[in-house]
């Protein structure tokens, strides 16, 4: 078997030690960093996912496999982003109300950092208003809402809302993403971009604020 193949096996058992040990192993053994990833610890992921979809697995089994998966991604982050020295703009970045899944937030988290961003991860399960009031706080460019469900993709909503009844609509990018969020749904509650992966996120936030401030 594999290194990454090993990766992924042991992340499905959440043997977050073991994950660690090996992502450290493979990084040493000069394996590409997004290989390491996207076939050990997302491909492991995304098996817990369709088994945890077919009722072969429970939710402990997925917390525990997604705690591997944070620490992996952990040991992962240095190689995967490369800083800048002075931030190219700053974003507020969090899962929304009611929704407690933070590995796509995480990644989009890194990505942006790779990109030059200056983070300010808020967490999950993030009321609108305190996206709103840490952008204000911290003088932020851009506010990144990730969702994983279905019943709590709506409450982005909220978030632009209450911007927009503040008068600050215009003062922030707005992006959204995560598995159940779309284009067309981004357009219906007036995000300004929807992007399908980190790395495109961090792309189009890159272009979007540099845009905004030239
Ligand atoms: Co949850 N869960 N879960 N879960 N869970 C899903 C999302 C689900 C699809 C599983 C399934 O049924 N097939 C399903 C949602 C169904 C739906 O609404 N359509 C589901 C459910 C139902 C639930 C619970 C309700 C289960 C229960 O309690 N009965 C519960 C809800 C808890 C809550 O949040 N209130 C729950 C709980 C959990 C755990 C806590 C056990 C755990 C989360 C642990 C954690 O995050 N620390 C968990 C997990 C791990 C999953 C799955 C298996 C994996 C999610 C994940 O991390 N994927 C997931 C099934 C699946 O997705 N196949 C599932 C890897 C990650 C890298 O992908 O987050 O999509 P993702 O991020 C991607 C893109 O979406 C994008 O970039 C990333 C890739 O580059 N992206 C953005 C994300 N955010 C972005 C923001 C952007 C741009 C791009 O701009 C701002």
């Amino acid at each position: 078997m594999s290194l990454v193949d090993e990766i992924s096996e042991y992340l499905q058992k959440g043997r977050a030690k073991n994950v660690k040990t090996l992502v450290e192993q493979a990084i040493e053994e000069g394996i590409n960093p997004k290989i390491i990833l996207n076939e050990g610890l997302l491909s492991g992921m995304m098996i817990i996912g369709a088994k945890f979809k077919n009722n072969e697995v429970f939710v402990p089994e997925v917390l525990v496999a997604a705690r591997a998966m944070n620490v992996g991604l952990s040991v992962l982050e240095p190689k995967l982003i490369e800083v800048g020295n002075k931030p190219i703009g700053k974003a507020v970045v969090g899962t929304v109300k009611g929704d407690l899944h933070d590995i796509g937030k995480n990644l989009v988290i890194m990505m942006l950092k790779g990109a030059g961003f200056e983070i300010h991860d808020v967490g999950v399960d993030v009321e609108a208003a305190t996206y709103i009031e840490k952008a204000e706080e911290v003088g932020a460019d851009i506010i990144c809402m990730s969702a994983l469900l279905t019943t709590t993709m709506t409450n982005m909503q909220a978030c632009i809302d209450q911007l927009k009844e503040k008068g600050l609509r215009d003062k922030y990018i707005v992006m959204v993403g995560g598995a159940p969020v779309n284009d067309s749904f981004a357009k219906q509650i007036g995000a300004d971009f929807y992007t399908p992966d980190a790395a495109s996120a961090a792309e189009v936030a890159k272009e979007a604020v540099l845009s905004k401030k030239s």
